[in-house]
């Protein structure tokens, strides 16, 4: 298995939530290491950018609104399998058809408000992190 990095984003929901911390408890726990981490306040721009491939998609300007409603954390995770593995912890994307004990069953709302993000695939991963990280903001822990 290689060793990967992935993009998280803790939602507004999670963040207004007070939720970050076990968020990145669950990260920790599933040996995923927090390796760059920001607060941002995403504006139109930025969060409609970000999920640019759903711009055709009846939900788009729900979810940029939503994205856009406060603030979020964006991370970048890194360990072995880490896109795999990050997506298996997040569970499935409406947290009615999450797995229990996945972060989306234990603090997601609903399809709309789902807590986090996480990168689908390798390709996603390399742009959404580039998206929000310059190199120097990621601090490599693995050498
Ligand atoms: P994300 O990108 O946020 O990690 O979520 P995902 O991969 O599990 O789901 P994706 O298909 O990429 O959709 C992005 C976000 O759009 C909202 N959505 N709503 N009403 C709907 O049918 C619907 N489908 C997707 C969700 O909030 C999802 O996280
Ligand atoms: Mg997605």
């Amino acid at each position: 298995m290689a060793n990967e990095r992935t993009l998280s984003i803790i939602k507004p929901d999670a963040v207004a939530g007070n939720n970050i911390g076990a968020i990145y408890s669950r990260f920790e726990e599933a040996g995923l290491k927090i390796v760059a981490a920001k607060m941002l306040h995403l504006d139109d721009k930025k969060a409609g950018g970000f999920y640019a491939e759903h711009a055709e998609r009846p939900f788009y300007n729900a979810l940029v609104s939503f994205m856009t409603s406060g603030p979020v954390v964006v991370s970048v995770l890194e360990g072995e399998n880490a896109i795999a593995k990050h997506r298996e912890i997040m569970g499935a994307t409406n947290p009615a058809d999450a797995a229990e004990g996945t972060i989306r069953a234990d603090f997601a709302s609903s399809i709309d408000e789902n807590a986090v993000h996480g990168s689908d695939s390798a390709e996603s991963a390399a742009r959404e992190i580039s998206y929000f990280f310059n190199d120097d903001e990621v601090c490599a822990r693995t050498r």
